[in-house]
């Protein structure tokens, strides 16, 4: 199967790895023309897939093995530098194209800068919208761009899908103001725990759409990303949350995103990495 916008590049080498009836698609956008602060998003895919390397595929605590799943990469977006539009357009008909092949795949897109969320959420039109991310992402336009990586969650509001955001530690009072009046449930990152979370999401609709911006984690987990924050979420508490959310609810869809960086064992990267793999095993482990 050949994908109009996509090439070969590095791959996962996992042993199924045919888009035909795979569990999993995973694709790249790399792509970063809106960076505020530090570039390198668009190494991200490269980056992330680079470092599973330093992973065993068995998942310990989940008696899984990602070998033994139905995982493909298709490789990654032909993106337009300097292009959000151009880029989210083929992003949008990429998925479109991922979901003719296999129906039953989730989609799973390693960013690149979070603009590129609109593509798949805009594709899939899930009910709902979890993410965590440092950010609120809720301006309606940032630097005259209403296409900027810190509007995505305000241009998916308007796509009438309910929205609940985790880890937030950076916003501005427009922003809140925004997300009070259309009933966007945030969470604070000193106020984040499991439970708070569970609250939260088991009144969402289904199917629901997962972001994750890697920079919901304390910078020192993730310093190579394009506006890191301190004073973030760890490990654990984010992955426990989200085999609460994958036991309870349906998935539309999936992406990790915001990892820069500039070299190969970039900390970042193995941080998204070793998140990919723990989202797989939960969903072959708890999945509903
Ligand atoms: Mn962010």
């Amino acid at each position: 199967m050949d994908f109009l916008y996509t090439y070969e590049t590095l791959k996962l080498e996992f042993p199924f790895n045919k888009a035909e009836n795979a569990d999993f698609i995973i694709f790249g956008i790399p792509f970063d023309s809106t960076t505020s602060y530090k570039p390198g998003a668009r190494f991200g895919p490269t980056l992330i897939r680079q470092a599973t390397m330093n992973l065993e595929s068995y998942i310990l605590d989940y008696d899984i093995d990602l070998a033994e799943l139905k995982i493909a990469d298709i490789g990654d977006l032909d993106i337009v530098a300097g292009n959000v539009l151009e880029t989210i357009k083929r992003g949008i008909e990429t998925i479109r194209e991922i979901k003719e092949v296999s129906p039953g795949a989730i989609p799973i897109l390693l960013g690149g800068e979070h603009s590129m969320t609109f593509a798949p959420v805009k594709a899939l039109m899930p009910a709902s919208y979890v993410v965590f991310d440092a950010h609120l992402d809720l301006r309606d336009k940032y630097e005259g761009n209403p296409w900027n990586h810190a509007c995505v969650a305000r241009r998916i509001s308007e796509l009438d899908v309910d929205i609940a955001e985790f880890g937030i530690r950076s916003g501005i009072k427009e922003e809140v103001d925004y997300a009070w009046e259309k009933g966007i449930r945030w969470v604070h990152a000193r106020e984040y725990d499991v439970d708070k979370f569970k609250q939260i999401v088991k009144k969402l609709p289904e199917p629901v759409y997962l972001s994750i911006d890697i920079d919901v984690f304390d910078l020192s987990m993730v310093p190579s990303t394009g506006t890191p924050e301190a004073g973030g979420l760890r490990f654990w508490e984010v992955v426990k949350a989200l085999e609460w959310l994958v036991k309870n609810k349906k998935i539309a869809g999936i992406d990790i995103m915001e990892v820069a960086g500039m070299e190969l064992g970039d900390i970042t990267a193995l941080t998204a990495s070793k998140l990919l793999f723990y989202i797989m095993g939960a969903i072959a482990r708890f999945g509903k």
